[in-house]
């Protein structure tokens, strides 16, 4: 694709993603969508720079603060929202929520409420790409917080030693919950984790749509082309707080005001207007189309049903202590 065209591509996505976690939040405010809610409002240059170099039939996972990776890895926005929304119509049948989502038709594997959970999950993901011989690849995204589970340190071994096709995706926002990364750790950058155990780690300014699509595409390409792992840092900063409600008194002010200064869809634009020639008037109808999209996702989890109660105990598992 010429870069005038990927670089409006990009934008779009951001957009959609942007849009979708508004609008949750909007439908949170008012209790259409109930329970816990994490939003990644300000991370999203990292979930569309990653996503933009996968297949449909590639593999995704993520956590407790996955819509946005849903949504750029091609999930259907409207049975994402429904699903958020707990109606029959979303992926799971309203059963899994925010923070249970699962789009198999676009790749989206799974998120956890689990913290940590996802990374040891991906490797099986990543063992089945690399059995299928299809040149699939797998990509996991988690926080700071969940590289410091046990977890994380076994699937990176792993990993390297079997030389899946996987790449690791840290969002490192700072925090794991209200906790700063200097409360819970002495290693500042994840990616050091991984070096330790042979495999090839980036750390780069996750705001920084460019710089995230850029190392993604070399690490994508690494892992299809059966050369094993690949880690990738991206340093970034939620706009909001841990959840929607959180207050969030653990941050300063100042903190926001400068991190709102590097918000990735703003900084994109205003690189893509110098190097792509982007106009006031196009930033105008991406955005519209996008929000106009999850307008109309929005009104359909609205309209749609709850589930039947006597689906309550279909679908689901449950294991005994
Ligand atoms: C196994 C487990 N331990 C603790 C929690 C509670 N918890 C929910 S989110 C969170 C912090 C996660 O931080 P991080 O991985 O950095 O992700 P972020 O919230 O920054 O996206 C914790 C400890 C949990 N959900 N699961």
């Amino acid at each position: 694709m010429p870069e005038a065209a990927l670089h409006r591509e990009l934008l779009a996505r951001m957009w959609l993603n942007r849009a979708f976690e508004e609008k949750v939040s909007e439908l949170y405010a008012s209790r259409v969508i109930t329970g816990l809610l994490h939003l990644a409002i300000g991370q999203e240059a990292v979930a569309v720079g990653a996503c933009s170099h996968l297949r449909t039939d590639d593999w995704v996972l993520g956590g407790h603060r996955s819509h946005g990776h849903a949504v750029a890895k091609g999930a259907d926005v409207k049975r994402l929202m429904a699903e958020i929304a707990g109606r029959a119509t979303g992926y799971c049948g309203g059963k899994g929520g925010s923070m249970h989502l699962v789009a198999m038709d676009a790749g989206f594997v799974t998120a956890t409420g689990v913290v940590g959970g996802q990374i040891p999950l991906a490797l099986g993901a990543a063992f089945a790409a690399k059995e299928g011989g299809r040149q699939q690849v797998a990509v996991v995204f988690f926080g700071d917080g969940a590289g410091q589970s046990g977890a994380f340190h076994e699937s990176l071994n792993i990993a390297s030693l079997w030389r899946l096709p996987l790449v690791f995706v840290c969002e490192n926002n700072g925090y794991a919950e209200f906790t700063p990364l200097s409360a819970h750790t002495l290693v500042e950058r994840l990616a050091r984790h991984a070096e330790t155990y042979g495999m090839p780690a980036h750390t780069l300014d996750g705001n920084d749509l460019l710089a995230v699509h850029d190392a993604m595409g070399k690490a994508v390409s690494q892992a299809r082309a059966g050369k094993g792992p690949v880690f990738v840092e991206c340093l970034t900063h939620r706009m909001r707080g841990h959840y929607e409600g959180d207050p969030a008194k653990y941050r300063e002010l100042s903190q926001l005001a400068e991190w709102k200064e590097k918000d990735p869809i703003a900084r994109f634009a205003r690189m893509i207007e110098t190097r792509s020639g982007l106009t006031a008037a196009e930033h105008g109808a991406i955005e519209a189309d996008a929000r106009a999209r999850i307008e109309d996702a929005a009104q359909f989890a609205i309209a749609s049903p709850w589930p039947d109660a006597d689906e309550a105990d279909t679908q689901v598992s449950a294991g005994h202590g």
